[in-house]
């Protein structure tokens, strides 16, 4: 059945359908559940090969239980069509923005799951990466390894992997060095690519790393309330392709975005983090829709 929630606050249909994903695999699984989370502003070209290419079924052989949602920013093409034929669950944000599309979504995920079990879950961890096939999903499970061995957040480095040629312009490289300088003069802490849209969390730490991006500011607000809420931060080489699709990023005008936000960051500190208590979202915060495909665990 498939369960749409338009509208203020999440109903308990969604509740139903996150549980269902336990109810449908009753035995916990010996590694814990895995959430990937694919941000998506019309990606119809790239959303099915990136979905085809996460190692579902090697995942769960490894003992995890896998659910893959599609954080869609209101695409107008065919992206949401594309994800639910190849297997993802949709959340819908409200307004644009990749931050404000994946606070939501982490938020979302957070409490709904924290009702569905009163919080005595099984080890939780949560993938990030674009949806536009430059980052690889092969990697999942060199970062939850990385975070089972004691890591709270995890960031994929380009500048220590292999990037495809073109897959980053100039401009983009020397920016990315730039503000990766910046972010390890602000927090102290050592980042060879503080930009990367591929990340990886523990549920838990990801509570205690509070957000205000709405943009491309999102991976500096993320590493920069990482740094301040004291997480285990470490970095993993990770490959780079080229972009299937246009690009919705403008270089310039998110570079500034993205300095502003470490500054802000670094001078206001951290902002109040998602209580596990706190079950109800915020008045006028949860606009997003939801729906759960037919046959998804
Ligand atoms: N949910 C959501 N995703 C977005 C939005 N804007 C861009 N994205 C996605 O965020 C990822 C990064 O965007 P991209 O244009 O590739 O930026 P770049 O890689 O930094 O050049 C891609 O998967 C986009 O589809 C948005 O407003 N909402
Ligand atoms: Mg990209």
């Amino acid at each position: 059945m498939i369960a749409e929630a338009m509208g203020g606050g999440q109903s308990e249909d969604e509740v139903a359908h996150l549980s269902g994903a336990e109810r449908d695999s009753p035995q916990p699984s010996p590694r814990g559940h895995v959430v990937i989370f694919l941000p998506a502003l019309n990606e119809e070209r790239a959303i099915g090969k990136v979905l085809d290419r996460i190692p579902r079924a090697q995942l769960e052989a490894a003992g995890y239980t896998v659910s893959i949602w599609l954080v869609d920013g209101n695409s107008t093409d065919r992206t949401l069509e594309v994800g639910r034929k190849n297997g993802a669950s949709v959340f819908i944000q409200a307004g644009r923005g990749k931050g404000n599309g994946m606070r939501q979504a982490f938020d979302h995920l957070l409490r709904t799951r924290d009702r569905a079990d009163g919080g005595s879950r099984e080890p939780e961890f949560f993938l990030m990466l674009d949806a536009d096939g430059t980052y690889p999903p092969e990697a999942i499970q060199r970062f939850l390894e990385a975070l089972a061995s004691g890591n709270d957040v995890v960031l994929g480095s380009r500048f220590r992997g292999r990037m495809a040629e073109g897959a980053m312009t100039p401009l983009n490289a020397i920016g990315n060095r730039i503000l990766s300088a910046l972010a390890r003069l602000l927090f102290g802490v050592s980042v060879t690519d503080v930009c990367t849209g591929m990340w990886g969390f523990k549920a838990d730490a990801l509570r205690r790393i509070p957000l205000e991006a709405s943009g491309f500011d999102l991976e500096a607000d993320l590493f920069g309330s990482a740094c301040l809420s004291q997480a285990r931060i470490t970095e993993l080489p990770i490959d780079y392709d080229a972009r299937i699709g246009p690009a919705k990023m403008l270089p310039l005008r998110s570079g500034l975005q993205i300095a502003l936000r470490l500054f802000v960051r670094r001078l206001n500190g951290p902002a109040r983090p998602i209580s596990r208590s706190r079950t109800e979202a915020p008045p006028g915060k949860q606009t997003a829709g939801l729906s759960r495909p037919e046959g998804m665990v």
